[in-house]
């Protein structure tokens, strides 16, 4: 990636990760950006010190029902552990009234992170990650207006942290680029590494501040 001034500085203080719980809501639009997010930020999220059963992730058709999503997933925290999983990017469960199963998730990581789960909270903080990528019509506009300023409503609300995980990109090759995945001599940088950092400061913040 080309030097420049963009992008976010270390923070210094150093954050205990270990006892946090983050949920991951995505969208299932654009599956190959989207994946590499959601892996990207599970990777870093374990590097930061997050155990892999502080991490659920769950999946939403696209981008405008991640608000909706993050709200449920927040105020459903109290919903128990030992829910029925499903596919990172497969079938959406939570809410339904599908058996408890006693077969464990499968463990998230960055080569299977098929790890979604009923909501397991409370959650410490919640990213939102979602790819919208502009077409022809005026789609694109309605959506990442009502979607960046209802999670800034979801977080307001509710009191928990909501990361902002949302690509609003205008070409294919600017949201492949934000996932690590452009196809040019710079590859780009994989945002989802950022937001993880985000959710552990922000949680972790949260927690003194309360
Ligand atoms: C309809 C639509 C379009 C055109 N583009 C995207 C997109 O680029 N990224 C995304 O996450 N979702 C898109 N969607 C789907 C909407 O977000 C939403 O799922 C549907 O309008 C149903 O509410």
């Amino acid at each position: 990636m080309s030097e420049g001034i963009k992008g976010p500085d270390y923070v210094q203080t150093k954050f205990d990760a270990s006892p946090l719980r983050v949920a991951i809501v995505h969208a299932r639009w654009n599956k190959v950006v989207i994946e590499a997010l959601v892996n990207g930020t599970i990777k870093r999220l374990k590097e930061l010190g997050v155990k892999e059963s502080g991490i659920v992730v769950q999946s939403v058709p696209g981008s405008y029902e991640l608000p909706f999503a993050c709200s449920k997933m927040i105020a459903g925290s109290h919903v128990q552990a030992g829910a029925s999983a499903t596919d990172l990017l497969g079938g959406l469960n939570f809410g339904s009234s599908t058996p408890r199963s006693s077969t464990p998730a499968p463990a998230p990581s960055a080569s299977n992170p098929v790890i979604a789960t009923m909501p397991q909270g409370p959650f410490d903080a919640v990213i939102a990650i979602g790819v919208l990528i502009k077409g022809s019509t005026m789609h694109f506009e309605y959506i990442c207006e009502s979607v960046s300023h209802a999670l800034m409503r979801v977080q307001l609300d509710t009191g928990v942290p909501v990361v902002f995980g949302v690509l609003t990109a205008l070409t294919d090759e600017q949201a492949l680029e934000r996932a690590g995945l452009g196809t040019g001599k710079d590859k780009g940088h994989n945002h989802g590494e950022d937001w993880a950092e985000a959710a552990v400061e922000m949680a972790s913040r949260t927690k003194l501040w309360s």
